[in-house]
């Protein structure tokens, strides 16, 4: 019996050995190294939860519509857009949405932020009250794209996050006295505050304790905050207590544990890295995400913030070490969860063919539809009065989409990119225009225009506006009703171009990338590439765009 038992367990054992020998080498091979950042882009102030094996993470959006990108990932370094969070303007008040959290507890998905209605300094908003300060959304089936309208909160500052417990859930921001991190108790699917609030801490003494984030681990809370303001000096600090509201005067003697602000990060490409999250894998390793810009040309970025990923371990203390050395590389070569990579996007978004706008397309504040229409002739973009020097999305001051240009978007993600698009410009009057931009902000973006001329033609454009600076380029006239625009993207150098018969360009002009950069314009975001059409009062100008190219290379 004993050995007709074995000899019908050798043919499977061959099996599972063959199985063994065939995955070992593949699955090693598959878990070594990634690339940062994970998210090329403007896509700030990460934050990622697990449910499951599935990993979730959103970002900031500020004033942009639909707001709050959500990805998903199997194993911590392909990422999936799945929806956006905001997708309805009823969720999305006038205002500008800061760092966002993502939590899930007993199934149930959590997106708290701050929607920021004025600038003048980290959380100098108008609030709270409704419409302002800090929200919660929440979903039980992520993958419908159908969030709560938002449940607003007493607690203010900005960078909330959630953490639960035994059923019940705890608020933190950076609201609380003298810029401390508060903690509160709160009812999240109501917004009632259900404890008094609490100051945790202040950091190290760098300037901006914010993005803080409370978590559990054998028997220790561990309040892990950014200090030193978003950009050179940004580091991750972290203390920890045995009780949920301190005090936290273990502070970790190891701290910052991720900064490139010292001179062992000075020449790395990679800067600013800090707002981070963390998470344990389902194999129980653990992982970081944190934002970091790239250098474009010089100490300028142009990016924006990206999403980077660092491994992440416990130390024989009980103190978090990142990535070994609290430093993070474009080239990641470490071991990694099994990957699973996601198709690359195809080059051509083809508007003729689309029934709506893909996810990776955004406007400034929720549009007024009937300026935006896809048909099997293109996208048709309808003029607005507003040009693109009404808003800075980084946070708009308007109060009503009709002020907001007609302008539709998506993120320069590579600095050596090429962007084309084709468009013809119709029921235009003098000055109405149609075009392609490189756009940061309403103070810093270059046009490559079709635009009506006063003796009824039509020109090719070049113009760029720079702070107060508004400069025409150059002016073609062209005859052709269809032409195709062009921007191709080097870190230091924007090339225009144009062509009419989809083919031959020719080069208007170049600019530096560096006088659009943050650095430069100051703001939270990176440069969009938009498409858009304005007109005087009363035009009934519109553009087609036919499809929209895009091309990165690093
Ligand atoms: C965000 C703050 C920050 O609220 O920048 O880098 C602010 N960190 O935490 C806007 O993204």
């Amino acid at each position: 019996m004993k050995l007709m038992k074995i000899k019908t367990l050798i043919p499977w054992l061959g099996i599972v050995a063959a199985c063994l020998m065939l995955t070992i080498p593949v699955g090693a091979q598959q878990t070594q190294g990634y690339k940062n950042p994970v998210i090329p882009g403007f896509y700030p102030d990460p934050s990622v939860c697990r449910a499951g094996d599935d990993y979730y993470l959103v970002n900031s959006s500020f004033s942009f519509f639909p707001g709050v990108p959500l990805w998903h990932s199997k194993d911590m370094v392909h990422w999936e857009q799945i929806g956006n969070v905001l997708n309805r303007p009823s969720q999305l008040p006038f205002g500008s949405i800061f760092a966002p959290t993502i939590r899930y507890d007993n199934g149930t998905f959590y997106m708290i932020t701050t929607n920021v209605m004025m600038m003048g300094g980290r959380g100098n908003f108008e609030g709270p009250k409704e419409g302002s300060g800090n929200f919660i959304v929440y979903t039980d089936d992520i993958n419908s794209g159908n969030w709560s309208e938002p449940v607003w909160l007493e607690l203010g500052g900005i960078d909330p996050s959630l953490y639960f417990e035994d059923g019940r859930c705890y608020m933190v921001s950076n609201g609380g006295v003298d810029g401390g991190i508060a903690l509160a108790e709160i009812n999240p699917k109501t917004g009632e505050t259900l404890s008094d609030v609490k100051t945790l801490w202040h950091g190290t003494g760098g300037r901006s304790p914010e993005g803080p984030h409370l978590y559990k681990k054998d028997g220790y809370y561990y309040l892990m905050i950014s200090e030193g303001g978003t950009e050179f000096a940004h580091m991750i600090t972290i203390a920890r207590s045995k009780r949920m509201e301190g005090p936290y005067d273990e502070v970790n003697p190891a701290n910052p544990i991720l900064t490139h602000l010292f001179r062992n990060g000075m020449s790395n490409p990679i800067q600013a890295t800090g707002h981070a999250d963390i998470v344990e894998a389902t194999d129980g390793s653990w992982w970081m995400v944190c934002l970091a810009h790239r250098w474009a040309s010089g100490n300028h970025h142009i990016l924006g913030r990206e999403t980077f990923v660092a491994p992440m371990r416990w130390d024989t203390n009980a103190w978090p070490v990142v990535n070994g050395n609290g430093l993070i590389y474009l080239d990641m070569d470490v071991p990694t969860l099994p990957q699973v990579p996601y198709a690359k996007a195809p080059v051509r978004t083809d508007f003729k063919s689309l029934r709506q706008l893909g996810l990776e397309w955004e406007y400034i504040l929720p549009p007024v539809e009937a300026n935006y229409q896809l048909s099997n002739q293109g996208l048709k973009l309808k003029a607005a009065k507003a040009t693109l020097d009404a808003v800075n999305p980084t946070v708009a001051s308007i109060r009503s989409n009709a002020d907001a240009p007609t302008f539709v978007s998506r993120r320069q993600q590579h600095m050596n990119f090429k962007a084309t698009t084709e468009v013809s410009l119709n029921g235009s009057r003098t000055g109405d225009e149609v075009g392609l931009t490189t756009f940061m902000s309403s103070e810093g973006h270059y046009e490559v225009a079709l635009i009506r001329q006063a003796d009824g033609k039509q020109a090719v454009t070049l113009r760029y506006r720079i702070g107060k600076l508004a400069h025409i380029e150059k002016v073609v006239p062209v005859t052709a009703k269809t032409v195709q625009l062009r921007v191709e993207g080097t870190p230091s150098t924007y090339t225009f171009s144009y062509a009419t018969d989809g083919r031959n360009f020719t080069k208007l002009g170049e600019m530096d990338t560096k006088f659009i950069s943050s650095e430069t314009l100051g703001g939270f975001i990176g440069v969009m590439l938009g498409l858009y059409a304005q007109g005087n009062e009363g035009s009934r100008a519109e553009g087609t765009f036919s499809y929209f190219d895009y091309e990165g290379a690093e």
